[in-house]
């Protein structure tokens, strides 16, 4: 039987166990990235696990997300990445060239390579095919250490492209079109492969803008294949040297398909307040805007800012619409700029931001109250523009632009015949903003600001976990929702006691210090608990709150393994009705002598006990029961197993 894209580069860095879906295996990582929000702890565990230099391929470290640098806190942070970056042999890409995932398809990205990355969009580079996984960043340091990523094997959905895109219709309407049909947790536990004829008419930035926004259907990593498309991107890039050709064999299967006709697609747009809530531009047309931003590592590629400066061209933005644009590296900006778009773009009124994450995480350009924010970005979660009841709209660059001339939601077809778009045969190499490590860096000394705190560590579990429910919430739970980020927050990413403060903000604000008066206790959740970002702070603050357990009906991969990372029980109620009868305030107890696929969960409030489904490997079980995957991996390290 024959091999999909995703099966030959898994095979190819296969370490241990079969290939069988849900089957754990593990796999050699060639590259790792982060970014500074995650990177600050990333780094301070691979410091922990005492390793003197990264033993990957390569391993970036980008600063992208947080680079106000609005007093000392956040340019400490920077100066202690780039002292890290210096001193183990990780480049260091600093703060103004650009967003991670841009500048990694731009400049790294390579086919059949294996990618983590402490960001939950790293499969970004998929769209090189590259097998590309956002995790948590104890497991990106853990992999600079030469270890390998464990993870259940996943399923393959084939996603077969037909036809070609109509005028008007860009990548984003491909992947709100798969968000449309599979939603938010369609991907659990799958790889999105896409095959067909209609693969070849999408340029690698198109297939990154795909790749990328499918990490909001739940998949572990979505991906291309590699081809003439690919080549002829690399050689734009000047990298040809790296491209190697991967095609499906003829005689691979795919575990479920979806066929995706790109002649029949439409703009598309997800509503308020989820990324699986698609519907067509037209069903929604006409709504009053106030903002319009442009940007973030899904839509901010050479042919996005293209047309959005064709649309601009001889036109003025609405005087009711702010609209800003945040270009994701210092290629694209160079490359629109010495093609004459950016002086459209600025000319029609385009305020123009770093090339950075900026208002994706909330930094800066938050919607007024209940303001209607248009995006070209791949996540409108409650709140996580930094205004708790804006409403943001998820589109494509075409329908943003075409939004912000006419001040309310548009379908960019209004405005007639398409501009012809393509990526030029030469684009502006500039690497000047990466910085080398030094050949021998053991003499380098680690820069520490203040605000650099030591890390928390969980002790080894307890016979038994006992305590209240500190709090009880529904279906979705996105870490946005549980540790929320924006320009207040993102500076105590690497101070655990500060950032714990913030812990479940937006849904109750008092949640901290009930945590810290109770002495810690359990979460129930439903659904998909903890979906969106890898931020591993939506474990470790609760952690270090004393949280024990989360009891839910279902988890998303990257926070499932970072509440294991921390030493905190994913437990799933056996029988998800059992979740209407546990309640906050309600006290539980949980015998934890043995560990095994199935716990009793005694409600000592109600009186009845019920059943929580530990789907854990023996080596998640040993990651627990040590207090987290640190002591764990420092075992390890030091019984040379690593
Ligand atoms: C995001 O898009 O949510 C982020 C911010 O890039 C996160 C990482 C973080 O919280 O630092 C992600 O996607 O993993
Ligand atoms: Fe940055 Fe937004 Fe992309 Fe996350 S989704 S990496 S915040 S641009």
């Amino acid at each position: 039987m024959g091999f999909t894209v995703a099966e030959k580069v898994i095979k190819e860095h296969l370490i241990e166990g079969d290939m069988v879906p849900g089957e754990e295996i593990a796999i050699r990582i060639d590259q790792t990235l982060t970014q500074d929000a995650t990177g600050t702890m990333a780094y301070l565990q691979f410091e922990a696990l005492g390793i003197p230099r990264v033993r990957t391929e390569l391993s970036v470290s980008y600063i992208d997300h947080n680079t106000l640098q609005t007093d000392f806190r956040n340019a400490d942070d920077h100066k202690y990445l780039q002292s890290i970056a210096r001193k183990y042999g990780i480049i260091l890409s600093k703060a103004g060239n650009g967003i991670c995932h841009q500048l990694h398809l731009e400049r790294f990205a390579a086919p059949g390579k294996t990618l983590l990355g402490s960001d939950s969009h790293t499969p970004t580079a998929g769209g090189m095919g590259s097998i590309a996984i956002g995790a948590g960043g104890l497991d990106v340091a853990v992999a600079m250490g030469g270890a390998p990523f464990y993870m259940k094997m996943p399923k393959i959905m084939g996603v077969e492209l037909t036809g070609s895109l109509p005028e008007w219709v860009s990548a984003k309407d491909v992947i709100l079109e798969v968000l449309r049909r599979i939603g938010v947790k369609g991907g659990l536990g799958y790889i999105l492969e896409y095959f067909g004829e209609g693969v070849k008419t999408l340029s690698v930035p198109e297939r990154a803008t795909i790749t990328n926004m499918g990490a909001e259907t739940g998949a572990t990593t979505s991906i291309f294949p590699a081809d003439e498309v690919t080549l002829k991107f690399l050689k734009i890039q000047g990298r040809e040297g790296v491209f190697r050709e991967i095609k499906a064999d003829e005689d691979a299967t795919y575990d479920k398909v979806l066929h995706i006709n790109l002649s029949e697609l439409e703009p598309l747009v997800a509503l308020p307040h989820s990324p699986g809530n698609v519907v067509p531009v037209r069903e929604v047309e006409g709504l009053k805007v106030d903002q319009v931003a442009i940007g973030s590592c899904t839509n901010s590629s050479y042919m996005d800012l293209q047309v959005v400066a064709e649309i601009f061209k001889g036109r003025k933005i609405h005087d009711d619409v702010y609209v800003s644009l945040s270009p994701g590296s210092r290629q694209v900006m160079k490359a629109i700029t010495e093609a004459g778009y950016l002086k459209d773009i600025i000319r029609a009124g385009t305020r123009i931001l770093e090339a950075a994450c900026g208002p994706c995480i909330g930094m800066g350009f938050a919607p007024p109250t209940g303001g209607i924010s248009v995006r070209t970005f791949n996540r409108n979660f409650e709140g996580r523009s930094g205004t708790k009841d804006a409403k943001i709209y998820l589109v494509s660059p075409q329908t943003a632009a075409a939004t912000a001339i006419f001040g309310v939601l548009t379908d960019p077809r209004k405005l007639g015949k398409a501009p012809k778009l393509s990526l030029p045969d030469k684009l502006p190499i500039l690497d000047d903003l990466f910085v080398y490590p030094e050949e021998d860096g053991s003499g380098v000394e680690i820069y520490r600001g203040p605000n650099i705190k030591p890390l928390e560590v969980r002790g080894p579990l307890p016979e038994k976990l006992e305590g209240e429910v500190l709090l009880k919430v529904g279906d979705n739970i996105t870490t946005d929702h549980i540790m929320p980020a924006g320009a207040k927050i993102l500076p105590l990413r690497s101070n655990i006691p500060a950032i714990s403060e913030h812990v479940f903000e937006i849904v109750d604000p008092t949640f901290p210090k009930r945590a810290k008066e109770k002495g810690g206790g359990f979460i129930v959740g439903g659904e998909n608990y903890g979906q969106g970002s890898s931020r591993e702070h939506a474990a470790i603050a609760p952690m270090y709150l004393g949280v024990k357990a989360v009891l839910a009906k279902s988890f998303a991969r990257i926070h499932r393994a970072n509440l294991i990372n921390f030493g905190i029980l994913p437990l799933i109620f056996a029988d998800p009705s059992d979740y209407d009868g546990v309640e906050q305030g309600h006290k539980l107890l949980i015998p934890t002598e043995s560990l095994s696929e199935r716990m009793e969960v005694k409600n000592l409030t109600t009186g009845k006990t019920i059943e929580g489904l530990l789907d854990l490997s023996e080596r998640e079980m040993e990651i627990i029961k040590a207090g987290g995957k640190l002591p764990y991996t420092k075992r390890m390290i030091e019984e040379g197993k690593y």
